[in-house]
């Protein structure tokens, strides 16, 4: 089974049907590549003083820098950007709501040897989810083309539905080719794993990951960006970020109140998102 390739014109409900059937799907040259090299610029201090990976797993010869939210102002738009957020609602409409899950520039050096093909949902603890229940959903931004030589992320379309804990060879994979601009989309639930670089230049792509909201975030939202920071962003990002009960309860904030409401210095309780009868009448009509 080879990638799908979409343009740019398809709609969040065609990727989203991609997803559910290959577990990935690259839509290509979805912003100008010029939009990346804004981001690499806003980023660059913080990009140069990244340290390598300390283990093999992260890549001793990559750089991992976060925070993305805090840091860049065009992050923020991609984090946001519709095709992307429709598409994470479509594979993760089956919970009440969903939440950004980690931000980072994944920027991989010459000589790194290939990634262990791995879940991404694997990070809950490898949880067991049942096979077709999707928990996250995740984009890797192309700063750089990304090219078999480069390290362009290995893949195995249609893995999503295989048992948990496999293990692949090199040969199973194939790599997401695409020029800088275009995303790869992909299920938590997708084998899959950075490629070897073979070049002599640095592949950078921009991870950014989605989860229904009852599970933990893998970045900490609330400590990657300052409250300082947070207050001046737009209610939808912050909704977004964990500013937002997940289903009924979850993340309240001391006498019920709601995040965002205790973010601004209200008052106000707000409501759970989900109405816990309607729920539970949809769950039962099942
Ligand atoms: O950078 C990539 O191509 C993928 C990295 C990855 O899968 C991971 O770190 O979990
Ligand atoms: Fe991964």
């Amino acid at each position: 089974m080879s990638i799908e390739r979409l343009s740019p014109t398809a709609s969040p409900d065609e990727v989203a049907d991609v997803l559910g059937r290959d577990g990935c799907v690259v839509v290509e040259r979805v912003v100008d590549a010029a939009v990346l090299d804004r981001a690499r610029a806003e980023l660059a201090p913080y990009l140069e003083a990244t340290p390598f990976g300390p283990d093999e797993f992260s890549g001793r010869r990559t750089r991992r820098t976060g925070g993305l939210v805090a840091r860049s102002a065009t992050c923020r738009e991609l984090v946001m950007h519709p095709l992307v957020l429709g598409a994470v609602r479509g594979v993760l409409g089956h919970a009440t709501s969903v939440q950004l899950h980690l931000t980072q520039v994944i920027a991989i050096g010459p000589d790194e040897p290939a990634q262990q093909i791995h879940r991404d949902q694997w990070a809950f603890d490898f949880f067991p989810f049942p096979s077709g229940y999707e928990v996250q959903c995740n984009t890797i931004w192309a700063m750089t083309d990304f090219t078999e030589r480069n390290g362009a992320t290995r893949v195995i379309p249609g893995s999503h539905r295989d048992e948990d804990r496999k293990e692949f060879a090199h040969e199973d994979t194939e790599p997401a080719e695409m020029p800088a601009g275009s995303v790869l989309f992909y299920t938590g639930s997708l084998y899959h794993g950075a490629g070897a670089n073979r070049s002599t230049a640095v592949r950078a792509g921009i991870n950014i990951t989605y989860a229904v909201s009852w599970l933990r975030q893998e970045e900490n939202q609330y400590l990657s960006c300052s409250a300082e920071i947070a207050r001046e962003l737009p209610d939808d990002l912050l909704r977004l970020m964990g500013y937002q009960r997940g289903a009924y309860a979850l993340g309240y904030v001391d006498d019920m109140r709601d995040p965002l409401e205790a973010l601004r210095g209200g008052t106000a309780m707000g409501v759970g998102l989900g109405d816990l009868d309607a729920t539970l009448a949809r769950l039962r009509a099942r």
